[in-house]
This record gives structure tokens, sequence and C-alpha cells, in this order.
């Protein structure tokens, strides 16, 4: 049997980064079935197009997952395939929070012929049998023989094949720009991200998050050898094939056990399996001064915080009171040290949100070191406790918000600000904190950094304003460089002159060996060092 695996596009960012579901799945196919991948993000397609896919290949079977927001695409594009007479199973947090809406048992049109819920690591080669024998059953749920729901031990943990799969797609550079790259800084004419768990679960149980729900509050581990393996590969494709891996660890919480943590990079070092590195980390894990020094010789570069507010009455409601702002700014000053930057995280329209938001919130980010501040509304994901309490006190605006998806709209009320002034102060944070001016004086505070941490810096805040200014087309990016020309300017200077320097050592410097027949300007051959 043929097998589609299908992401929606978000129809807000493109490419940058695989969904590991559809690899994980296609790892885990029984064999003698063929399985293609479809991200919409980097091939976009309408029903038309998908379904006329369909029929070419002859698929017999489509897999479909999408997140709460992308649901009513997903919904869109299984009327499509279903009416075309393929079945289609769908999977992923939404189908799992609320089934019944995919197999249209609340009152709503039926969607999916199947649904698998929670995860489906040990469901999936069942729905491939039962799919390819035309016995599809209703629901997938993993449980073991005695009913109990089971979570998968992620030991063993099967191989993801990246370094055969065709990443192209997935380049995150610019077309635009490739080919002068591949002329003068040739290995930087691609950059994939690269999703990797390590883990799957976080106890923690924050009132808007479904991971707690969805994962269980049992964290599992992979073994420290097969995260160490799977970097190796990558990194050994990266270099063979001259392009850059930077590998995202999903984990919900990547230090949640910060023992084990610390062993899997210290095996990480010893096996000199190191790759630049993003991850999720909560600020009370990251107090360690030994883990963040672990962080930084592991090539950790990135650290995403889930910080949501400066106010602590807010996080108090939102069950997060193990954030404590007044450790802010050490915790971000103790990574910037080891040139490591955090992407801080914050949700507007929370319970104790009043005008003004937005600048109290812009003036606390701008004290501490340069980083990637992202916003957003609160939003009531279904089966969360924040959605079930909205609900009770009868504040939800639009409680089947997902089926008509408005990206950055609330709804529901907040209690103290309204609703437009929510978005008004969403607006203002984004605006001021990715504006041309912003982006200079970021880059100026990194002056004492070395270049390719300024150029990283740069190339990250273009990237992550694109995230609230949608900037898709070719027109939207040159605008973008135009607008962003003085610290353009300043780094593209600053690396030429690099380089001039390091040309003008090279021929002075006779310790320095120059290439097999590299003449002087004065045309002696400079001496080889047989020492
Ligand atoms: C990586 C990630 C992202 C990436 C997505 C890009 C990418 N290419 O992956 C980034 C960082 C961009 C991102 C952004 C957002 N994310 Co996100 N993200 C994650 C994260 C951390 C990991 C996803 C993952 O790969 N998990 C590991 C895989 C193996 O698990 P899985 O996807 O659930 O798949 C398993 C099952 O669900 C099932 N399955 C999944 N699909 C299918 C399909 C079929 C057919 C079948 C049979 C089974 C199946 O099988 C898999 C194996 O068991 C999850 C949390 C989490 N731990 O999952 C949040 C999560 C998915 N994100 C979430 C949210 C809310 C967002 C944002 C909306 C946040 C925001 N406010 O902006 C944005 C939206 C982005 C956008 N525009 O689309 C929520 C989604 C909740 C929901 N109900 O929709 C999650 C669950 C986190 C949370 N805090 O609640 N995210
Ligand atoms: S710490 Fe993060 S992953 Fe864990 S429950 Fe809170 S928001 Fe969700």
């Amino acid at each position: 049997m043929k097998i589609l695996l299908y992401n929606p596009d978000n129809g807000v960012t493109r490419n940058f980064m695989p969904h590991l579901w559809m690899f994980l799945l296609q790892s885990l196919t029984p064999p003698g079935h063929e399985v293609l991948l479809i991200d919409g993000n980097a091939r976009p397609m309408n029903e038309k197009q998908l379904v006329s896919f369909i029929r070419d290949q002859q698929i017999g079977l489509v897999g479909i997952g999408a997140m709460t927001r992308m649901v009513a695409r997903a919904y869109l594009m299984a009327d499509a395939i279903r009416a075309a007479g393929v079945p289609v199973v769908m999977g992923g947090p939404h189908v799992t929070e609320v089934p019944d809406e995919a197999l249209g048992r609340d009152g709503g049109p039926r969607h999916a012929d199947a649904v698998a819920l929670g995860e489906a690591d040990e469901t999936w080669p069942q729905i491939v049998v039962d799919a390819a024998r035309g016995q599809l059953k209703e629901i997938y749920t993993p449980v073991d023989e005695t009913g109990k729901e089971r979570k998968p031990s992620l030991q063993p943990y099967p191989s993801i094949p990246w370094e055969k799969l065709d990443l192209e797609q997935f380049n995150m550079v610019p077309k635009v720009v490739r080919p002068l790259l591949e002329r003068h800084a040739n290995g930087w004419q691609a950059v994939h991200l690269i999703p990797i768990e390590s883990g799957r679960g976080c106890p923690y149980g924050c009132e808007f998050c479904t991971v707690t729900g969805f994962f269980g509050d049992s964290i599992r581990f992979r073994t420290n050898e097969s995260v160490v393996n799977e970097l190796l590969r990558l990194k050994k494709h990266a270099r063979k094939n001259r392009r850059q891996v930077i590998v995202f660890f999903i984990d919900d919480n990547f230090a949640i056990n910060i023992k084990r943590t610390k062993s899997l990079l210290r095996d990480i070092i010893a096996a000199g399996a190191q790759l630049p590195w993003i991850a999720q980390i909560s600020a009370n894990l990251l107090r360690d001064e030994e883990l963040v020094d672990l962080i930084a010789a592991s090539h950790g570069k990135w650290v995403f915080i889930g910080m949501e507010s400066i106010d602590p009455v807010n996080l108090a409601d939102v069950n997060k009171s193990f954030n404590k702002p007044v450790e802010y700014a050490t915790v971000l000053d103790r990574l910037a040290r080891r040139d490591i930057y955090a992407i801080t995280s914050f949700i507007f329209g929370l319970d104790n949100d009043t005008p003004g938001v937005a600048d109290r919130t812009l003036e606390q980010i701008e004290s501490w070191p340069p980083g990637l501040p992202v916003f957003g509304q609160l939003t009531p994901f279904p089966a969360t406790p924040l959605y079930d309490r909205l609900l009770k006190a009868g504040r939800l605006t639009r409680p089947k918000h997902w089926l008509e998806f408005a990206p950055y709209q609330m709804a529901n009320t907040p209690l103290k600000i309204t609703i437009a002034q929510t978005h008004a102060e969403l607006d203002q944070a984004w605006t001021a904190s990715y504006g041309p001016e912003r982006n200079a004086s970021a880059i100026d505070s990194l002056s004492d950094k070395p270049l390719k941490v300024q150029i990283m810096h740069l190339a990250m805040r273009l990237f992550f304003r694109g995230i609230y200014f949608p900037q898709m087309t070719k027109r939207a990016w040159v605008k973008l460089v135009v607008d962003n020309r003085r610290p353009i300017y300043k780094l593209v200077s600053g690396g030429i002159g690099k380089w001039r320097a390091g040309k003008k050592k090279k021929r002075s410097d006779p310790a320095i060996p120059a290439p097999a027949g590299t003449q002087r300007r004065d045309g002696s051959v400079p001496a080889r060092n047989t020492g």
C-alpha cells in the first residue's frame, strides 16, 4: 500500500523545520508499504492539487496530523480526500483533545475515517495493517492488554534516516542568496533545522498547556547513546555535504531532569557529537551553573524560555509560579556570558494584565541581554484546565476558535483589559521588538562579541520578525533588507575586513602554511612547517 502523511501549512511561515511526527511514523511503518510525505509549509497545495497527487500516486491511505491552529485546514483537506474515496486517519494533539469533532460525533460533519489518540508510536503499525486489509477501526488508543493507557518508553527509539532524506525543501537560506553564499561562503548555502526529541513529558501542568495532559506527567527519555548516534550521523552528513545543521531538541523541557540532561550533554561532548543546538528549558532549571557550562560546551546556542509574564500574580493564576520574574535578568546574563541567547516567550491577556502591559514588558526586556522575544495572546486550547475554567466562567467568546482560526485573535474576554486593547498591546510589542532601530541597537550591544555571534543574531531577528509580520514574498524580504541596511552593512563590512585581515596575515606570517603552489606577492613560496 502507498501511504501519504500530510501536514497542513500554517499560512504564516514557510519551510523552516520538518515536522518530526511524519518522519517518526515513516520509520515505524511496517515493511512492505511505501510512505510519502508532504509538508504543506514546504510544498503548499490546495485541495484539488492534493487530491490529484493522491490519485496520480495511487495512495491507499492518508494520515494527517495537526495542531489546533491548523485543524480547520486539515479538515478541509481531509474532506476532499475522503470525497475522492481515499480513507483518512487523523492524529496529533488536536484530535486527541477533541476526537468527536473529527469523527463527526459532535453533531458536525465527519472529517476522518479513523483517529489515532495520543502517542501513536505503537498504534501506527496496527493502523497500517488494518487499513491494508480494509478493516480500519474508528479509534486507536495506546492501551495495554488490561485496557490501561500505555505510553511508549522511547527505548528503543527508531533511527530516522535524516541523511538519506531529501531535506532541500527545508533549507532556511532564502533562494535569492544561495548562489552568492555558494561562491563566497561555501557551506552556508544550506542551513537545516532538524528536530530531535531526547525525551517526552513535562509534569509542571501549566494551566494553558496541553503537554502534561497529552504526554502525561511520567517523563520518558531515549538512551544517551541513541541521541548521540543521531547527532553523529547528522554531523557526518553536514560535513560531507557542506551544509549547516542546527538541532532543535523539541523536548518540552529539555532539562526537566537536570542529572539526566547533564549526563546526555557530557556524552555528546565526549563523543565529539556537538552541533549547534536550540532547546526549550524553563528559567528555574537554568540556575545551575554547571548545566549552563555543559550547554555551552555541547554547542547550545539558543534557549527558548516560556517566561509568559513579568507579573508574579499572572504566573500564579496560570499555575506557573515556579517562574520567578526577579531572576529573569540573572538567568539571561548567565547564558549571555557563554554566548548563549534566549528566545523569551510572553503571553498577553492574562487575568492580571492591564493596559500598558507591552510597555512594562518591553522596559524589562530592554534591560536584559539582547534576545528574541515572542508575544502571543492567551489561547484556551481544548482539554486544558484553562479552557475548562474559562468555559465555566462564561468567558469564551469563540468556544470553537480553531474552526474560524485567525492569527493573534483572542477567544476569551480578559479581566482587566479588553480584547481590542490586548491585540493593540501585542502589535506594539512586536513592532517595537523587531523594528529596524531595535535590530540595530541589539547588534550594537553585541559589538564586543565574535562576528559570527552577531551575524547569527541578526539573521535570527530577521526570521523571527516573520512570525508576526508575514514575510512570505521576495518583495517582503527585499524591503526587510533595505529597512535593516544599517546593521547588515555593519556586519558585512566587518566580515570583509576580517577576511582581508586573515588573508594579509596568511601572506605575511611564514608560520601559516599556504596551499601548495601559493606564491607571496614577491614571488617567493612560503616555507612549509616541517617540524
Ligand atoms: C516543535 C514544536 C513546534 C514547532 C513546529 C514546527 C515543526 N516543524 O515542528 C514550532 C516551534 C514552530 C512550534 C510553534 C507553535 N506551537 Co508547537 N510544539 C512543538 C513541540 C514542542 C514538539 C512537536 C513534536 O514534534 N513532538 C514530538 C512528536 C513525536 O509528537 P507529536 O507531534 O505529538 O506526534 C505524535 C502523536 O501526536 C501522533 N501523531 C501526530 N500526528 C499524527 C498524525 C497521524 C496520522 C497519526 C496516526 C499520529 C499522529 O504520533 C506522534 C508519535 O507518537 C510540541 C510539544 C510536544 N512535545 O509535542 C509543541 C506544540 C505542538 N505546539 C503548540 C503550540 C500551541 C504552538 C504555537 C501555536 C505556539 C504559539 N503560541 O505560537 C506555535 C504555532 C506555530 C505555527 N505557526 O504553526 C501546542 C499545540 C497544542 C494544540 N492543541 O494545538 C504543543 C502541543 C505545545 C503546548 N504547549 O501545548 N511548535
Ligand atoms: S513547563 Fe512548559 S511544557 Fe511544562 S507544562 Fe508548563 S508550559 Fe507546558
